[in-house]
């Protein structure tokens, strides 16, 4: 398989229909092991082909938003070899990445950032007076994002060549939503819209006869022809000849909401047709201002189980590479926390009639789905839209209801302002429920959830916590849903703890923890354990290995990082020798980094040891496990480290003091 975007250049029309059956191919087994973004990369097979075929990179920049369709464009810049390994451990990432290859010319991961990269990169280009081009690759539901809105707003008075690539499959990860959305179906389907550009007709006609029969032989007529008449059609909708015979076949046509930015629009046209790509990226090329090319496609293609399934083959674990199908759920097997914090939404919606979900384009992944299935009235889906999430719910919360904010830690870094000058400054009782906080290991920095607890920590009015258990989840809904102030409630990716969920939710005390296991007083050198949330279960196993050879260990599950709970930290601060803080966080402004603080402030001498991530970006890797191994944060580390610590100058120094303190 050709994996070279030189070798792209030199196929018929033949060959490169070939190569795309070949890439599906290659995605569909290669992917079925580990997974990954499926149904996305088979969409774009042929419009990557077509990009590769028409532009040179590394020379010209392609900036793909979120850049989970890369997948294809991987392939054919020589990662070839290396695509089994990808989303796994020193393997290729499942994303853009700038340090895996000079193609990539821009990072990504979270959505609505391809225009504006992009205008950046043409911006630089222009005041440098070079002549790349640059090609932004956006999905449909990168347009319900406020930041696509704003490049742009900004495109036309900032360059003249710029090409932006609209990927509309109609899908997010769920069926998009909202306005946007609509309008571009009505432009695939009006029949108003659909009138050939008379541009592009003599463009293509003018091609020199060599250069044509080069790329797609005598097919230039067939190419303009498709121009009117083949829209690969949306999902779940009719046929294409149920299209032609209405008439109805999409082409090139005007869209007044691109055009009245400046930008020329071309389109919409059928992004599985090569030849109709190839020609109309050609003609974009040679256009001298800014360009958009609405591309109809099929998330999934050419693999029905994903092409039937476009939310579930978004992205996936491992499946069948024959039929799709995905392993059964283990009988017995721990829920996992979106699960339970969707069932507690629906319980609490059920009671308290202020209680509402807000997602941004997350329904499945958050597990708010649940609601939506129940209770649709209570449910919100705003697009990819987090500032607009968090200042929506600011309003409803503003009115009395208790918005409940369904967003993943990293995604909520979006709505950073909103949170400070919309909720927290005006006091709205909002509540943020942060699913993967802690790692995404497969995903990578970009999705790890890491830095929640030191961007909030630091913002008055808010209140922060993390479960021990899928109980205590719902318990601290239940107790958010009685705030007046903001609350933030952190819990991680995957199973819970597997422990039982009572019938009724109890209400917990806000700032204050749990002392799980008091020291026994056996003369042991004593050690309080405080663990936040998930790292809970580590903290025992630590403290039960340390018991085994003499160590006095108490076990406190901190359950909030603000306020924190003075009283118990400086309980143990007096009578331990050492304080560990665990947290599946960053150690710098996390949780333990509060406790050095208040121990600071209050003149209190005690020795602190902070478990959690270090100051840097946690790559991606095969298993949370593997990345914790690589950070000395397995249960074994970390009784190692405590271990070493006690041993070092400072834990010697601490011990002797507490001794000399209690003498
Ligand atoms: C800021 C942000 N919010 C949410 C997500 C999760 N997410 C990843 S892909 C995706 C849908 C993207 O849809 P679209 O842009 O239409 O591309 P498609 O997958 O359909 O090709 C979402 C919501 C994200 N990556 N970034």
């Amino acid at each position: 398989m050709v994996d070279n975007p030189e070798h792209v250049k030199k196929l018929n029309l033949d060959q490169l229909e070939e190569l795309a059956a070949e890439l599906r191919e290659e995605l569909i087994s290669k992917l079925a092991k580990h997974g990954g973004h499926l149904g996305p990369n088979l969409g774009v097979v042929e419009l990557t082909i077509a990009l590769h075929y028409v532009f040179s990179t590394p020379k010209d920049k392609f900036v793909w938003d979120v850049s989970h369709q890369s997948y294809v464009h991987k392939l054919l810049t020589g990662r070839k070899d290396r695509f089994h390994t990808i989303r796994q451990t020193d393997g290729l990432c499942g994303f853009a990445l700038r340090s895996e290859s000079e193609h990539d010319c821009y990072g990504a991961a979270h959505a609505g950032t391809a225009l504006s990269a992009a205008l950046g990169i043409a911006a630089a280009r222009d005041a440098r007076g070079s002549d790349e081009d640059v090609v932004a690759i956006f999905g449909d539901a990168a347009l319900t994002n406020g930041i696509s809105f704003e490049a742009l707003n900004n495109v036309s008075c900032t360059t003249k060549k710029f090409i932006g690539i609209l990927n509309d499959n109609e899908w997010s990860i769920a069926k998009n939503v909202g306005a946007i959305s609509s309008y571009l179906n009505k432009l695939i389907q009006s029949p108003s819209f659909n009138r050939l550009s008379k541009d592009f007709e003599r463009w293509i006609k003018k091609l020199p006869k060599g250069e044509e029969a080069v790329w797609f032989g005598n097919k230039v007529e067939e190419a303009i022809k498709g121009a009117v008449t083949t829209v690969s059609l949306k999902q779940g909708d009719k046929d294409e000849d149920d299209f032609e015979s209405e008439g109805k076949g999409g082409g090139f046509g005007n869209s007044l909401f691109f055009e009245e930015m400046g930008i020329r629009y071309i389109g919409p046209m059928d992004g599985h047709n090569l030849p109709l790509l190839i020609s109309s990226l050609e003609f974009a090329k040679t256009c001298e201002e800014p360009v958009v090319l609405h591309v109809v496609t099929k998330k999934g293609k050419g693999f029905d189980a994903a092409q039937n399934h476009p939310e579930k083959f978004h992205g996936l674990g491992p499946y069948d590479a024959k039929t799709g199908e995905t392993p059964k759920e283990k009988p017995g097997a721990a829920p996992k926390w979106q699960d339970v914090f969707g069932d507690t939404m629906v319980k609490l919606c059920k009671k308290d009639n202020s209680v509402v979900g807000i997602t941004a384009a997350m329904p499945s992944g958050t597990g708010l789905k649940k609601l939506e299935e129940e209770m649709p009235e209570r449910y919100y889906d705003v697009g990819i839209a987090e500032e607009h999430a968090v200042i929506f719910a600011a309003g409803m919360a503003s009115m009395g209801y208790h918005p409940v904010v369904a967003i993943y830690s990293t995604f909520l870094q979006r709505g950073y302002d909103c949170i400070i000058h919309d909720v927290a400054l005006q006091e709205l009782p909002v509540i943020f429920c942060m699913d993967r906080a802690g790692l995404s290991a497969q995903d990578g920095p970009t999705h790890h959830g890491l830095f929640d607890i030191s961007f909030i920590r630091c913002v008055p009015k808010c209140i922060i916590m993390a479960p021990k258990d899928e109980n205590e989840l719902q318990d601290m809904m239940f107790t958010a849903t009685h705030e007046k102030l903001p609350t933030f409630i952190r819990y991680p990716r995957g199973a819970a703890e597997g422990v039982e969920v009572a019938e009724k939710p109890s209400l917990l005390e806000v700032g204050k923890s749990e002392v799980l296991e008091n020291f026994a007083n056996n003369g042991g050198t004593k050690i309080a354990f405080f663990a936040m949330g998930n790292m809970n279960p580590v903290a025992k196993t630590v403290a039960e290995a340390l018991a085994k050879d003499g160590f006095d260990c108490a076990l406190v599950n901190a359950r909030f990082a603000k306020p924190l709970d003075e009283g118990t930290h400086e309980f143990f601060a007096q009578a331990a020798d050492l304080i560990v803080t665990l947290e599946d966080h960053v150690v710098t402004g996390g949780y333990g980094a509060g406790v050095v603080e208040h121990f600071a402030e209050q003149g209190i001498n005690a020795d602190v040891l902070r478990i959690g991530w270090p100051d840097e970006f946690i790559g991606h890797a095969s298993s949370v496990t593997e990345l914790r191994r690589q950070h000395g944060l397995t249960e074994p580390q970390i009784e190692e480290r405590v271990r070493q610590h006690l041993e070092s100058d400072a834990g010697i120094a601490a011990i002797a003091d507490a001794q000399a303190g209690s003498a």
